[in-house]
């Protein structure tokens, strides 16, 4: 199974799960919120690099933190930027395509004060900070924000996470200061960069009727596609240069609450269902933007490593034959580079998602045996 010249196979991060040292909105909560040391990527940075290019990838998501670039209001720090100049160049002298993400859902402390995407202003602050650093970087791929579908509900919907917000009327509101800030971001990168590559990555499942020819459990996963997967696309449908997903949800929908019921034949350490087939529907379904894909996020929490080699090889296979099939796939990033940070979850440290183990007492990193097939496939550019 061979996959395009030129495509793009990498891993992902985002700062706040890898870099250490931050000071945001999340880290001013504590306990579980605050993601302290994480993997000191912020100074290991080569280091990690390295075993990216030992994987012979050629790409490598990552993203800029906002508190770091911006701590005070319009004060925008000149050491940081150089540091994020040196970490692309870093990048680019080991042959690694940067992808860079200007939000991956932490904020600095002063935007929170003013009330956050909540504030009216929320926007013009927000384009001003990407503006700053788009001026500054020499990037190509722009990944202007990460999962504004998990990250508006979870935010101001079902209140799990900072600002622990629940409302529909404040969910809607943010989730339209996101497409914005998006459409805004957009036009800013273009015009600074006419030749740079713009786009999101959407959090994008798998929903599928349990029964098939069952009409209410057919319109149920129809409603489910358009509200969660569809509803902040269609917003900025006019606005990407390519349609970046993530890509580790199945939800085999039931006509009853909470109609979702997957049969879970195989889990992840998180209890996430392993549905590798999904992938290549979702692929079927995004081919409606009419754009390159790439995948920008994929992986599973696996401590043992005992299933991500499978699960690799598995969800590839299907990517592949989308790609049979006439669909423009272009990237493929593992989640991720290193055990890292997780959201709120176990404590932060407990799921494992790297290709790298992670020994957090001596900050050691140790590849799994997982980031050897990952590396062979890339190698080869074929399974
Ligand atoms: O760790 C997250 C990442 O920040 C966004 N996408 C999903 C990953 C796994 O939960």
């Amino acid at each position: 199974m061979i996959f395009p010249k030129n495509f793009y196979w990498g891993t992902s991060t985002s700062a706040y799960q890898v870099e250490g040292g931050i000071k945001n909105d999340w880290s001013a909560i504590g306990g579980k919120y605050n993601a302290g040391k994480a993997c000191d990527h912020y100074n290991k940075y080569e280091q990690d690099f390295d075993l990216a290019k030992n994987m012979n990838n050629n790409a490598h998501r990552f993203s800029i933190e906002w508190a770091r670039i911006e701590p005070e209001q319009g004060k925008f720090d000149k050491k940081e930027i150089e540091h994020y100049k040196k970490v692309i160049d870093s990048l680019k002298k080991r042959g690694l395509e940067p992808f860079v993400t200007l939000y991956h859902w932490t904020l600095p402390n002063w935007f929170v004060e003013k009330g956050g995407w909540l504030n009216k202003e929320s926007v013009k602050y927000f384009t001003r900070y990407v503006e700053f650093v788009v001026k500054n970087l020499d990037v190509k791929f722009w990944v202007v924000l990460n999962e504004p579908n998990v990250y508006a509900p979870k935010c101001f919907l079902t209140g799990e996470w900072p600002p622990f917000k629940k409302s529909i009327f404040k969910y809607l509101k943010v989730s339209n200061r996101l497409s914005d800030s998006y459409k805004k971001s957009y036009k800013i990168i273009h015009k600074i960069n006419p030749k740079a590559i713009v786009g999101i990555s959407q959090l994008t499942n798998y929903f599928e009727p349990a029964h098939k020819w069952f009409l209410p459990e057919v319109l149920i996963a129809k409603i489910f596609w358009l509200i969660y997967n569809d509803y902040f696309c269609y917003k900025i449908k006019k606005h990407i240069d390519y349609f970046g997903f993530s890509y580790y949800f199945h939800d085999r929908i039931v006509w009853y609450p909470p109609f979702r019921k997957n049969l879970n034949k195989e889990v992840t350490d998180l209890g996430w269902e392993i549905y590798p087939k999904g992938i290549y529907f979702v692929l079927k379904n995004v081919k409606k933007y009419k754009k390159p894909i790439y995948i920008t996020e994929n992986g599973l929490a696996d401590a043992k490593d005992s299933r991500r080699k499978d699960f690799i090889i598995n969800h590839l296979k299907h990517v592949n034959k989308a790609i049979e099939d006439g669909i423009d796939v272009r990237g493929y990033f593992h989640w991720s580079l290193l055990d890292n940070y997780e959201w709120a979850r176990d404590g932060g440290y407990g799921p494992r998602f790297g290709l790298i183990e992670m020994n957090y007492k001596t900050m050691e990193r140790i590849p799994r045996d997982s980031s050897l097939i990952y590396a062979k496939i890339c190698k080869n550019n074929s399974l």
